[in-house]
């Protein structure tokens, strides 16, 4: 074990508040499986990854790491960790084949039996109704940039809640709708893999007003319940104090961040970045707003890094190119440049700065005060593999994982609501458009044998989990 592994009995240096979810987080096509089993419809995800040259290796989530049928072995890992909070998304596809009209109770079941298993073990369940899995059906008839897909969403929210609302205490309606709309719709990187940037800004107005229609729905059912959604927010700088930077660094905090703070937690679209979209005829319905922005109980931010943007000289925000084909860390840009900043990074090649997260924290708090706050993802991705010792000696997942969780120790210390922290994720899965070759797990998974191997973070964790808190520091 590294440094960081210390006493467990002995009092945290940085102890947490009481009642603090410590948690872990997954999704349904990242890691269950079955992707032909129970009756599952087909999703966007199977499509995509079936599409030559769309995933790293021509790989899928057909068999993932096999969830499906080992949820009982992982809940037990998960009791083994400590956790007292379990992130996990349903598949609609699973529990609705068609994503309108007939569910499927095969599914259902699947679910009950999985929140069944957590709450015996003394672990909370933490649903997300949506992580990227539309039901290829409901794609073939438009997507997320048709409206009537809000509509369906709300429908199926409903119905699981009314399977599991008896047992679900906290949901979580959509995931990261940037990446939804702008990765699936704009720069193609992720399922549908369109690109058109009108519709990317529709999908992300009817990813929105999905989640509200689906607040309603599920409240009406339970007002008692507590609903969010879970947005991925970035701390966003300019390369320098030159004006283009300035108004890049704008630009990009206006379409990460803003564009679904805003019309969430406030009832309107920042003016800026309707006038910056302006020219892709964007013109959300004003009506919309009311139900996009029904109060929440509580919002999930996920945090991974910090974007540095300069813009070019010259060049005007409204005469630039579309900043959706640029507004990806993944994607080169003529106008906004995601810059390296110098700072180490992880095996996605993604910047650690445990401050951003401590000022996206901050910022919360200032801009949307009073609001329940918990980071439904935050960790890192490596590529790695069992040492000859039979274990992942990921000291730099640990160092990580300790930075961030310090910077929002810092944030609690000085006031910001923030009530759990879920990291990214349980076990090695899935990495999308990267298919299987990083891993974010603190629990290593042969995809061969399906054998699940803890990593040295898997006990670092478990022993903050047991302390409350994060040990001094080595
Ligand atoms: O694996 C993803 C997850 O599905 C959504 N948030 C970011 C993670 C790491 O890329």
């Amino acid at each position: 074990m590294t440094s960081l592994q210390d006493d467990t009995s002995a009092a945290p240096a940085a102890p947490f508040p009481t009642g603090f979810r410590w948690g872990a987080a997954t999704a349904a096509y990242q890691i269950e499986g079955a992707a032909g089993e129970g009756g599952r419809g087909p999703s966007i995800w199977d499509t995509f990854c079936r599409t030559p040259g769309k995933v790293l290796n021509g790989e899928n989530g057909d068999v993932a790491v096999d969830h499906y049928h080992r949820f009982r072995e992982d809940v037990a890992l998960m009791s083994s960790l400590g956790l007292t909070a379990y992130r996990f998304s349903i598949s609609w596809p699973r529990v609705q084949p068609t994503g309108a009209g007939t569910f499927n109770s095969e599914g259902v079941d699947f679910y009950r039996r999985l929140v069944d298993t957590l709450l015996e073990a003394g672990i909370e369940p933490w649903p997300t109704l949506y992580h990227w899995d539309l039901p290829q059906p409901l794609e073939d008839k438009g997507g997320w940039p048709e409206r009537e897909t809000a509509h369906r969403f709300a429908e199926y929210a409903a119905h699981v809640h009314d399977a599991l609302g008896d047992r679900v205490r906290h949901w979580t309606t959509v995931n990261e709708p940037w990446c939804a709309a702008f990765l699936g719709y704009a720069s193609g990187e992720h399922a549908p893999g369109r690109r058109d940037a009108a519709a990317s800004l529709l999908a992300a107005h009817h990813l929105l007003l999905g989640h509200g229609l689906a607040v309603d729905a599920m409240r009406a059912k339970n007002p008692d319940n507590k609903f969010g959604a879970a947005v991925n927010l970035y701390a966003v700088s300019p390369a320098t104090d030159a004006p283009e930077d300035v108004d890049a660094a704008r630009r990009i905090d206006g379409l990460q961040n803003r564009l679904f703070l805003d019309p969430l937690l406030l009832g309107r679209y920042p003016d800026d970045v309707l006038a910056d979209t302006e020219r892709f005829g964007f013109t959300p319905p004003d009506a919309d707003l009311a139900v996009i922005s029904r109060p929440i109980d509580q919002l999930g931010i996920n945090y991974y890094s910090r974007h540095t943007v300069a813009g070019t000289p010259g060049e005007a925000a409204q005469t630039a190119s579309s900043p959706f084909s640029t507004h990806s860390p993944w994607v080169g840009s003529d106008h906004v440049r995601f810059v390296p900043a110098g700072r180490p990074v992880t095996g996605m090649g993604w910047e650690i700065d445990e401050r951003g997260l401590h000022e996206v924290l901050t910022r919360l708090h200032r801009e949307y005060p009073s609001l329940p706050l918990y980071i439904t993802e935050n960790g890192a991705g490596y590529d790695e593999t069992l040492d000859g010792a039979g274990t992942v000696q990921d000291a730099g997942r640990i160092a990580y994982l300790d930075a961030h969780l310090r910077a929002c120790h810092d944030a609690i210390s000085e006031g910001v609501p923030l009530n759990g922290y879920f990291t990214w994720s349980l076990l090695d899965n899935f990495e999308w458009a990267w298919g299987y070759s990083k891993r974010f797990g603190l629990v290593h998974v042969d995809y061969a044998t399906q054998r699940r191997v803890p990593k040295d973070s898997a006990r670092w964790y478990a022993g903050v989990i047991r302390r409350g808190g994060l040990p001094g520091r080595a």
